[in-house]
């Protein structure tokens, strides 16, 4: 394997990944064909929502440890009027804001165009709204194997539908509830792909989070009354009856 990993080196000697990284993390990130650096924009009216999320636990060390990039892109940026305007009445009538097309588009084409066109950068846009498909691990691993990740974060009552149509490449909802805006979905996406990135987890194992339920100490738990028992098949050490019983309670 240490001779396999040498030559993906030395094959990718020209690439940023081969001076960046360890040959053995480039090796494996070829094998599960999901690259070792992952870029993730987000485009908002909100960014300091972002702030916590990126300065604590494995998400801010997997930065420091340059496997993963986020940078939040304050939509009014690319507005030109002097009140910034990034929505409007929606046609039709009714309450409430909709989003403009025009900064959106703006802020997209300005990320899209960031690298030259001769550094391939498989790149992916998308589109949070309630009225999208509900993300789950299949969408999540599929989009583990781009190099950069857009995200646009609707507000307010919506998106001018031209974003969905001619802008993203998917138009994804975080489940079947209605929240104030994009941003807590995509806060959830960063994670969830961020974990697939080559390096992020300490131990691969633990990837997939158990769907076991799982104890630890104490063996015996006093609530009031009632004594609280680890089911005792978890502390046999019998290792197979142990697999069957997690199996069973599988969900
Ligand atoms: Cl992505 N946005 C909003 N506003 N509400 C949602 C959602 C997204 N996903 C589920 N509900």
């Amino acid at each position: 394997m240490g001779l396999v990993a040498l030559s993906d080196c030395i094959r990718g000697a020209l690439s940023y990944e081969a001076i960046r990284y360890p040959p053995i993390l480039i090796y494996y990130a070829n094998v599960i064909g999901i690259p070792v650096f992952m870029k993730f924009e987000v485009i908002t009216i909100f960014p300091d929502i972002f702030s916590g999320f990126l300065s604590e636990s494995l998400i801010s060390k997997a930065i420091a440890k340059r496997l993963i990039s986020v940078r939040t892109h304050y939509l009014r940026k690319w507005t030109t009027d002097r009140h910034r305007t990034v929505d409007g009445k929606a046609y039709g009538g009714g309450p409430g804001l909709v989003m403009k097309v025009e900064p959106i588009l703006k802020a997209v084409n300005a990320l899209r165009n960031t690298k030259p066109k001769s550094l391939k950068s498989k790149i992916r846009v998308i589109l949070f709204s309630p009225r999208g498909k509900q993300m789950d691990q299949v969408m999540v691993k599929r989009w583990a194997k781009y190099n950069q990740l857009v995200f646009i974060c609707g507000r307010y009552e919506g998106v001018d539908e031209r974003v969905a149509d001619y802008i993203a490449d998917e138009v994804v909802s975080v489940g079947p509830y209605v929240l104030n805006g994009g941003e807590v979905a995509a806060m959830a996406a960063i994670e969830a792909v961020a974990r697939l990135v080559p390096g992020f987890m300490h131990d691969a194992g633990s990837q997939t989070k158990e769907d076991h339920p799982q104890y630890t100490k104490p063996e015996v738990f006093t609530l009031g009354k009632k004594k609280l028992r680890v089911p005792k098949i978890l502390l046999s050490g019998d290792h197979a009856k142990i697999k069957d019983w997690r199996d069973k309670h599988r969900r």
